[in-house]
């Protein structure tokens, strides 16, 4: 029988929602300062555009997601933790979660389980991986929204599909990638999941 196919879901715009948090955080405490609008983003670093703004403004920003609390505070993507397990549950599928922790890993890497446990569980300690170069994890399908992902690894074993998210919407495709827009039902992360493996 053929053997299992290896999806790889990344945490950060594909299961929790980082930009949301960041940007309620970002405007909660500096509310004199300006911000990027959900709909103006763009590029994968959010503080690479805020920077573009001022230094002080980037230096703010940076502050944001470093500060105790915010990877565990942020909110699962709207029907994630749903689809994440209905794939975990289907038949030759065996699905791992695979996150860059940030450079400053205090808080981060330790949150990044914490949220697993509490809205995946305890199960799903065992499908972590943190890894700055996802290039050189074994899988065949990455579902990640940062959309040139590079590494020791070239090419990297994986099919990259790109998860749509704000920063990316108008990023076009590249090499094998295709783009999946959310985890409604309709969405259809399924049928990319069986044409991988019919191929
Ligand atoms: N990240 C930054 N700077 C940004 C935006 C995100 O360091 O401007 C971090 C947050 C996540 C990581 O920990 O990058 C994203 O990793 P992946 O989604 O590629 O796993």
């Amino acid at each position: 029988s053929p053997r299992n196919l290896r999806v790889l879901l990344d945490m950060d715009g594909v299961l929790a929602d980082f930009e949301g948090q960041f940007l309620k955080n970002f405007r909660e405490k500096y509310p004199q300062d300006p911000f990027v609008p959900l709909e103006d983003r763009s590029g994968f670093y959010v503080t690479k555009q805020y920077y573009a703004l001022g230094q002080d403004i980037g230096t703010k920003a940076f502050g944001i997601y470093e500060e105790k609390g915010f990877f565990l505070s942020l909110q699962p993507i709207e029907g994630a933790i749903e689809a994440a397990r209905e794939m975990a549950d289907m038949e030759g599928v065996d699905v791992y979660i695979c996150t860059s922790p940030i450079k400053k890993y205090t808080h981060c890497v330790v949150e990044k389980y914490q949220w697993l446990d509490k809205h995946l569980g305890k199960e799903w300690m065992e499908r972590m991986i943190l890894t700055r170069d996802k290039t050189v994890i074994n899988g065949d399908l990455l579902i990640d929204d940062k959309p040139n992902i590079t590494g020791g690894m070239s090419p990297p074993q994986w099919q990259h599909v790109l998860f749509t998210s704000w920063h990316n919407r108008d990023v076009t495709l590249q090499g094998g990638q295709v783009r999946l827009d959310g985890w409604l039902p309709h969405s259809g992360w399924r049928d990319i999941l069986e044409r991988k493996r019919q191929e």
